[in-house]
């Protein structure tokens, strides 16, 4: 009785706020919801209203607006409660069943998806939730938030903080590449392959994935998903996916690095017979159409849920995600050696060494992902990946080899966890001239990140694959680069891609692949040197022509994108995305940032 009067008082308060304020007093009268109901145990009366209120799922998605209007420490607040929430409930003994209906009301109320997006998510991952509640009895709020909304700044009391050891040393003299024996390597990435993809779908779906058999119809040509894809939210249908390895076969090339996310976007409905299909499905076509050895890397898309990788001595099998590793230790095996497979079984990563000289290092940078839940129950180093990368490039130092480093998700963003990104560059900057290639996926689109030492010395880049899938406003594409045969640098690349819009009006046409650019001659830069690389942010701070094209590049000059453009605050961000290795770690962004606004061209 009383909650409710409270809750009518509340509502009148919030309608009559005027329209100014709404996210945030959606969010406050959210927050005192919760409150009420962790204080009660008792929903109170306006529970539902307050919710449906909230910009939740705005930051969620990370718009910054809502970023701005409420402070990270109320964000963290709200998150504590709700976490506090199913801890409690958890502990007095709410069963699976119940758990996950409280769960979905939740999600379902803030509009985070609909009914049974918010389903299917709950129920994929809810087995793991519980997994994690029950085994850590003295589990804290702060872990989850702080590792979730590390976006937000939020507190994790210390949860993540470890180190590897690095071997003691100073990286190998650089030999100067002279391109000799050059030879091409093609990059591949994010095909999502999507086995549900139906043109004449909608491309206006509402949920996370469209173009799906099981939504409605497009009305017009605005949202009608196209026949070999959509700027919207859609994945790649096979035969997208054919004619993309098919073009791409017809370079000259040694080896293919694929760079992760074999599986759509359909996050609500996977499953481990699906995943495994799908997985089976892109690998087969790789074999099929490429007849060199093709180095893959799992992507965050590849286990099920998505992005969940089980801790070691998970041993309960519905929850395991060991079966991945079974499953592309098998599939990949042609291309790899005995040892290969070895380590692929332990952790989802490999080395091996295609020619004399040079070692490819394939990791799985997923488990840095800070929606692998599983880092709350032990996020120290999964799998003893680094420590293993360590050992291997202190190897190949001896060995005098050249490395190439493949993984899918590239450390930087709040995204990927700050401890796992420190470690990493700490190893990157100490065997720096042994690597002399590096490459991942992930983002969808065409990006690199300049690696500094200490001393602001640029020491490594890291090159994005792109994507062949569209999601969201790109143009498929690839990467095919040139390699000095002696010191196995990059000597330059080139992207190839195909103007979407273009053919879906004239489906049965030839798909009119064209080379967008290289990029020394794009650019005007003298070689590929992280040096020179260097050089050129500082001309991209300069010159907004060059950034501007840069983010046309990104999205491979998609209709949607060159229609957008790129604002101010969007030109800086590009720049400081360049140089941010770690998350939080800023000094050379805001360096590039002030030389970019002391300039007006
Ligand atoms: C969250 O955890 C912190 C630290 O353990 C604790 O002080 C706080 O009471 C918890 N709950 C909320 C809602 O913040
Ligand atoms: C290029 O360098 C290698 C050593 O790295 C050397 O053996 C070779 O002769 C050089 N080639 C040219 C054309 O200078
Ligand atoms: C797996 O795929 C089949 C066929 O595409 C589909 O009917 C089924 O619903 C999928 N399974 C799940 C759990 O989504
Ligand atoms: C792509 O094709 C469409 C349709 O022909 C055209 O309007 C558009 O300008 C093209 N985009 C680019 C970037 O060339
Ligand atoms: C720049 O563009 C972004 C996204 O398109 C938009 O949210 C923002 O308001 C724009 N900023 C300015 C200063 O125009
Ligand atoms: C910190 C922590 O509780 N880690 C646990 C994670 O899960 C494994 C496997 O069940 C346990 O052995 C760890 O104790
Ligand atoms: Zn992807
Ligand atoms: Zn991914």
């Amino acid at each position: 009785m009383g909650a409710k009067l409270f809750g009518f008082v509340l509502f009148c308060l919030c309608v009559s706020a005027s329209t100014s304020n709404t996210i945030e007093d959606g969010f406050q009268l959210t927050t005192r919801a919760f409150t009420e109901y962790l204080n009660t145990g008792v929903r109170p009366g306006y529970f539902s209203y307050a919710l449906s209120q909230c910009p939740l799922p705005n930051i969620l998605r990370g718009h910054t607006d809502v970023k701005a209007a409420i402070g990270d420490s109320q964000v963290c607040y709200l998150c504590s409660q709700i976490v506090d929430l199913f801890i409690l409930k958890r502990r007095l003994g709410m069963t699976d069943v119940e758990m996950a209906k409280e769960a979905s009301d939740i999600c379902i109320t803030l509009k985070i998806e609909n009914e049974r997006v918010c389903d299917g998510i709950i129920n994929a991952n809810l087995g793991i939730f519980m997994y994690i509640i029950d085994n850590n009895a003295d589990l804290k709020n702060t872990s989850v938030c702080g590792l979730i909304l590390t976006n937000y700044n939020c507190d994790s009391g210390n949860a993540y903080e470890w180190t590897v050891e690095v071997p003691s040393g100073k990286t190998v003299d650089k030999v100067k590449a002279n391109g000799t024996n050059t030879f091409n390597i093609l990059h591949i990435s994010d095909i999502h392959y999507d086995p549900l993809y139906t043109p004449g779908k909608s491309s206006q779906c509402g949920e996370p994935l469209c173009c799906q058999d099981d939504q409605p119809d497009g009305t017009d040509d605005s949202n009608t998903c196209g026949y070999w894809s959509d700027y919207s939210d859609a994945d790649t249908p096979f035969h997208t996916m054919q004619e993309a390895l098919r073009e791409s076969g017809t370079h000259e090339f040694d080896y293919v690095y694929y760079t992760g996310d074999f599986v759509s976007h359909r996050v609500w409905s996977t499953s481990v017979e699906n995943n495994t299909r799908d997985i089976i499905a892109v690998t087969d076509q790789f074999k099929a159409y490429y007849n060199v050895p093709v180095y893959p890397v799992l992507g965050n898309h590849e286990p099920h849920p998505l992005n969940v990788w089980s801790s070691d001595g998970v041993d309960d099998a519905t929850l395991s995600t060991q079966w991945v590793f079974d499953l592309v230790a098998e599939q990949w095996g042609e291309w790899l050696t005995e040892d290969a497979k070895k380590t692929l079984l332990k952790g989802g990563y490999y080395t091996v060494s295609p020619r004399k000289g040079f070692r490819i290092v394939a990791l799985n940078s997923n488990v840095c992902y800070t929606v692998n839940w599983w880092l709350v129950n032990d996020s120290e180093d999964p799998h003893d990946q680094l420590a293993w990368l360590a050992e291997v490039l202190l190897d190949a130092e001896k060995n005098s080899e050249s490395v190439h480093l493949l993984m899918h998700i590239p450390t930087g963003s709040s995204e990927c966890l700050s401890s796992w990104s420190r470690e990493f560059r700490k190893i990157l900057r100490r065997f720096s001239n042994t690597i002399t290639g590096h490459f991942s996926g992930h983002t969808h689109r065409d990006l690199l990140w300049v690696y500094y030492d200490d001393d602001e010395q640029a020491v490594g880049v890291s090159w994005n694959g792109a994507s062949v899938t569209p999601f969201s406003n790109s143009n498929p594409s690839y990467k095919l680069y040139q390699i000095d045969g002696e010191t196995f640098d990059v000597l330059d690349f080139e992207e190839w891609t195909f103007n979407l819009t273009l053919a879906n009006l004239n489906p049965t046409r030839d798909v009119d692949w064209y080379k967008l650019y290289s990029f020394k001659e794009a650019y005007g830069v003298g070689s590929m040197e992280p040096s020179e690389v260097d050089k050129l942010l500082t001309r991209m701070a300069e010159d907004h022509s060059l950034i501007q094209k840069y983010y046309n590049y990104k999205f491979r000059n998609s209709d949607v994108a060159v229609k957008n453009g790129c604002n101010t605050s969007c030109q800086k961000s590009l720049l400081c995305d360049m140089v941010t290795t770690v998350h939080g770690d800023t000094e050379k962004c805001e360096e590039l940032k002030k030389l970019y606004d002391e300039s007006t061209k």
